[in-house]
């Protein structure tokens, strides 16, 4: 009997560590009207071997004119980055062309849209800085904050 209930114990221990384990490991974001993120810091833990930003575009506007997505970087090359937006590379991309110093990028979505961004965190290193920003031309001044591990 004895055996059992500390067997139970140890299962029932074991669930909710995983549970707190997985709701530490993600985090929920919107990018509003305003062009806001509704959050300006993001902080992973370091046991999380991925992170997920659940990203969602509450804005009214369609994505064309002003679609918000989220782009996972250094700080370091953020000025490097935004530089070579452009919408040739298309909506889907986030105008951004295939570069190694993207880290994780989300395509542009339209109102009510939600894409749920996976980071892998052994990409990043405890020591560095990183940004989540917009890459739509003209949001990255305002949507933009900061992601540490
Ligand atoms: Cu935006």
């Amino acid at each position: 009997m004895n055996i059992i209930n500390t067997s139970l114990v140890f299962i029932f221990t074991f669930l909710i560590a995983q549970l707190s384990f997985a709701s530490s490991c993600s985090v929920d974001l919107e990018g509003n009207n305003m062009m806001q993120f509704s959050s300006t810091s993001i902080q992973i833990d370091s046991s999380c071997s991925k992170f997920t930003i659940k990203f969602k575009n509450t804005s009214n506007l369609d994505k064309e004119i002003a679609g918000h997505n989220v782009v996972v970087s250094k700080s370091s090359d953020f000025d490097e980055l935004t530089n070579l937006v452009d919408p040739s590379n298309g909506m889907n991309e986030g105008f951004l062309p295939s570069n190694s110093k993207v880290i994780a990028k989300t395509p542009f979505l339209g109102p009510n849209e939600s894409y749920d961004l996976v980071i892998d965190v052994s990409r990043l290193n405890s020591g560095d800085n990183y940004v989540f920003w917009c890459s739509f031309p003209g949001h990255w001044g305002i949507m933009k904050g900061d992601l540490n591990l």
